[in-house]
């Protein structure tokens, strides 16, 4: 007979196996980031024995320490302004009664189930046309907006109980307003105020979305920095920090549980101080912490385009910090610059990027009496079609574009495009994750320009392209030449110079320039219009064509230098290196991306429907 405190029958094995699946899918992936954060390997395929060494390693890292520092200055400002508001409008709405009430205060949490998207470029646009640079202020201003609601939701449920008599009953016995406020209505209230800022602060410090639209230099969060060390590949270091992120949110967000349950101060505010504690401690540890530098050049450029060691030597002269932001695409930058001020001062767009800049009067100006290093710059790179008399740019670096493989997997000769849509390859290939570049694989594959613009042979290319994804593990334009390093993928499209690394790291990568030809870059630094350092901006500019500096770039960075002071400088494995300095022949294979004005749109649009899947 069934009974109450039967074991369980077959139905419930079933359901409590269904439940340890469900719990598993919620929380495997959190726990392999939390194990793999005390590995002592750098690689997650292996376990080499527990370490606490990342956390240590994490907690000193200047950049990672400056961009906890700005999350915490964000958290703290959203918290007190929100939940003050939130505060404020739920005391309005208990005690008084008014037309319209019940739509009024549903327009107040409606942000808590509008798309994050939406806020996040409603904001980018409002902050556009106001003129405001993005920077802490737009952060701090958005985390506020996004955050009001969810506090004035938990203020308001909690304070429903509240018996406004008392405040009356104080005011009749002589209380002043603020008295009342202080005396009676703060400590009743207060556990629903603790927990409403509880929930801000935890909401703010892990905000990605919103923060990436709104965010401007010199103020990346410590998601955005997170994100941006993803870009150069998963380290443990990571895994250390972002588990950090994870204990500190839960136990904030278990203190505003606790608040709102009504639990006692004490009780409730342990996981708090403790979540605090969390947060707080690198900087106890590392006194000093993030150092600031009043005058700051700020400097937005491609991912593995400059070592710390150059920046450091650039902050050393002129007794500055350089704030790095990091792209991996060209349409990433022309859309920042493009979306507002967000302040940079220095920024390294590619060829046909510095014509829609000049177009759409983006750029300042060179004064090219401050650039005195410019005459180092070999001829064949200067005064280029898509800049003429180096009006607005510097050439910085130039290379290829690719495919690269790893000959113990694929059988040579790789020799054409075609290798990236051979079936017996299914699965293991990477492309750029770059329209104009994925584009102009399947056009030179098809014997077309990298520039073509007719219609017929744009519509071929995205036909192959979507035929062709079956094969591609992944697009990617930050990290390829990691992931084939790792053995995920064996043949990646992909950029000279971080090939031409991976190629020291291991004898078996091969780098080709397809015999149906491929993509030449010039990438050059400019200045921006609103730049806020021209002066320090053209200082930088000119720095990077020092000699013995442009050598240092091309020797760590391994892309190729236009500086033709810098070539003697460089060790000859370097200057003979054919993926970094190759040969006429194959020079002569190579073309310049294009600005092409109207198509754009139309490879925008091709390139949606090939990354959609339609
Ligand atoms: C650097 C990529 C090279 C830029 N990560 C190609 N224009």
């Amino acid at each position: 007979m069934a009974g109450p405190g039967r074991r369980a029958s077959g139905p419930g094995i079933v359901l409590g196996g269904l439940s340890v699946a469900t719990y598993l899918f919620l929380y495997a992936p959190i726990f392999v980031l939390v194990a793999l954060s005390f590995n002592q390997s750098r690689l997650s395929a292996s376990w080499d024995g527990f370490t606490l060494g990342w956390y240590a390693k994490a907690a000193t890292n200047p950049i990672i320490l400056a961009s906890l520092r700005n999350s915490l200055i964000v958290a703290f400002a959203a918290t007190v302004v929100a939940t003050v508001a939130a505060t404020a409008a739920a005391l309005a709405f208990h005690r008084h009664r008014f037309r319209r009430q019940g739509l009024l205060e549903g327009l107040i949490t409606i942000p808590t189930v509008a798309p994050e998207i939406v806020l996040a470029a409603s904001m980018l646009l409002l902050f556009a046309a106001v003129g405001l640079r993005l920077g802490f202020l737009t952060i701090i201003l958005s985390h506020v907006a996004f955050t009001i609601s969810y506090a004035f939701v938990v203020v308001r449920a909690r304070i429903a109980g509240f018996d406004t008599s008392l405040e009356e009953a104080a005011m009749d016995l002589g209380a002043g307003p603020v008295q009342t406020f202080l005396k009676v209505t703060l400590p009743a209230i207060f556990p629903a105020v603790m927990a409403a800022a509880l929930l801000v602060f935890a909401l703010s410090i892990d905000d990605y979305v919103v923060t990436s639209f709104v965010a401007g230099v010199g103020a990346t969060t410590l998601p955005l920095q997170i994100y941006s060390m993803v870009k150069s590949g998963i380290s443990p270091e990571i895994n250390a920090v972002s588990t950090m992120l994870l204990v500190a949110t839960a136990l904030l967000l278990l203190a505003a549980f606790l608040f709102e349950q009504g639990r006692s101060a004490r009780v409730a505010g342990l996981p708090a101080l403790v979540g605090l504690s969390v947060l707080g401690a690198p900087f106890v540890m590392t006194p000093g912490g993030a150092a600031e530098s009043s005058r700051a050049l700020n400097l937005f450029i491609w991912s593995n385009y400059i070592a710390p060691e150059t920046v450091a030597k650039f902050e050393a002269r002129h007794g500055v910090k350089v704030n790095i932001d990091l792209y991996d695409s060209n349409e990433a930058l022309l859309a920042k610059l493009q979306a507002g001020n967000a302040g940079y001062d220095v920024i390294c767009p590619s060829s046909y990027s510095v014509q829609v800049l000049v177009a759409q009067d983006l750029l300042r100006p060179l004064d090219l009496s401050a650039l005195p290093n410019l005459r180092h710059i070999d001829a064949s790179f200067l005064d280029q079609a898509y800049d003429p008399g180096n009006a607005h740019s510097v050439p910085y670096f130039w290379g290829t574009t690719g495919i690269a493989y790893d000959r113990r997997k694929v059988a040579p000769p790789v020799d054409s495009w075609a290798a990236l849509w051979d079936p017996r390859h299914q699965g293991r290939v990477l492309m750029l994750d770059d329209a104009r570049e994925a584009f102009g694989a399947a056009l030179r594959m098809r014997g077309h320009s990298v520039n073509a613009t007719d219609p017929r042979r744009l519509e071929a290319a995205r036909d192959d392209l979507v035929r062709q994804k079956p094969l591609v593990r992944a697009y990617n334009s930050s990290n390829f030449e990691d992931v084939l390093l790792s053995g995920d993928v064996w043949l990646a499209q992909g950029w000279s110079g971080q090939f031409a690394k991976a190629m020291e790291q291991s004898p078996d990568i091969v780098y080709v320039i397809p015999r149906e030809g491929s993509t030449l870059f010039i990438d050059s630094l400019a200045i921006p219009k609103g730049a806020s350092h021209p002066g320090l901006a053209h200082a930088f500019l000119d720095f990077t064509m020092e000699p013995e500096i442009a050598a240092e770039i091309c020797r760590t960075m391994h892309y190729s230098s236009p500086n033709r002071g810098a070539w003697p400088l460089l060790p000859p494995q370097i200057r003979d290196h054919p993926a970094i300095f190759p040969p006429p022949d194959v020079l002569k294979r190579l073309e310049l991306i294009q600005d092409l004005g109207d198509a754009t749109v139309v490879y925008d649009r091709l390139w949606t429907e090939v990354k959609s899947g339609r």
